[in-house]
């Protein structure tokens, strides 16, 4: 009886494993590389989504992340979040996030992420949201964000965010 939930809670893992999309797109603009730009899927008519993606600067001078746009929402903002005083803030990074050369900077569920504010429509799992980042060197880059379910998994390929994170909209802005 217990191997036998066993297997079964093993079969589950692994279609789940499986299901996951591959992220194999990769957007070039100058020196920038960006892979695995993901968001989540909002239930309940919520006004605000997180995006995530991994950016490399393969250039010999550093870059910086400024900010961006797109359809799906009003603003397109930097956010980084951190520990104040115990508590989960996150705000704008109003001088952008830098991509010092040679290194790869990701963007995560409880670190730095892009802001989408004032959705226009709510993200479906599976969709593919293109937005548009500005750079300061490199210029406008155009990742989409492949829309992942709602739970609190990263995509195939990204590590594993294990920390309890408040849900954005309980958060200080
Ligand atoms: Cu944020």
């Amino acid at each position: 009886m217990i191997s036998g939930l066993r297997e079964l809670v093993c079969a589950a893992l692994l279609s789940a494993l499986f299901a996951a999309p591959a992220l194999a797109q990769e957007v070039k603009a100058g020196d920038l590389v960006i892979t695995q730009a993901w968001s989540r899927a909002t239930p309940g008519g919520a006004k605000i989504a997180g995006g995530y993606l991994t950016i490399e600067n393969k250039g010999s001078a550093p870059d910086r992340l400024i900010g961006g746009s797109g359809d799906v929402a009003d603003k397109v903002q930097v956010h980084e979040m951190a520990m104040n005083n115990g508590v989960m803030t996150m705000r704008p990074l109003d001088k952008g996030l830098t991509i010092e050369p040679g290194k790869t900077v990701k963007l995560a569920p409880g670190g730095y992420h892009l802001m989408l504010l004032d959705l226009k429509y709510p993200l479906k799992q599976g969709d593919k949201v293109p937005i548009t980042l500005e750079s300061e060197r490199a210029g406008k880059v155009k990742p989409s964000l492949d829309v992942q379910g709602v739970g609190p998994q990263a995509p195939a390929g990204a590590s594993h965010d294990t920390k309890k994170m408040p849900d954005h909209s309980g958060m200080k802005m």
